[in-house]
């Protein structure tokens, strides 16, 4: 079984389908199959800087802005780096 567009637990977490099998002479009813679709971590998706100005003369340490993340997986925490 393969999802055209891949599976994403975030936007269906289970996949449903109907299924009939041959034995090459006949067909069986339909019978409903189920997939759960286990979720895995996503990357984070964007990265945003609550203000980015400063007035000068500012001292060493004073904050400029608070970076949030998007992610898709509630509760993960970040860390930054430049
Ligand atoms: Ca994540």
């Amino acid at each position: 079984m393969k999802d055209p567009d891949g599976f994403r637990y975030s936007a269906q977490p289970t996949v449903t389908a109907q299924v009939r099998v041959s034995d090459g002479k006949l067909w069986s009813d339909y019978v409903t199959v189920t997939v759960n679709v286990q979720n895995v971590n996503d990357s984070p998706t964007d990265i945003l800087l609550s203000s980015n100005t400063i007035i000068e003369k500012e001292p060493i340490g004073t904050t400029v802005g608070t970076l949030s993340t998007t992610d898709e997986d509630a509760g993960d925490s970040f860390t930054y780096s430049w």
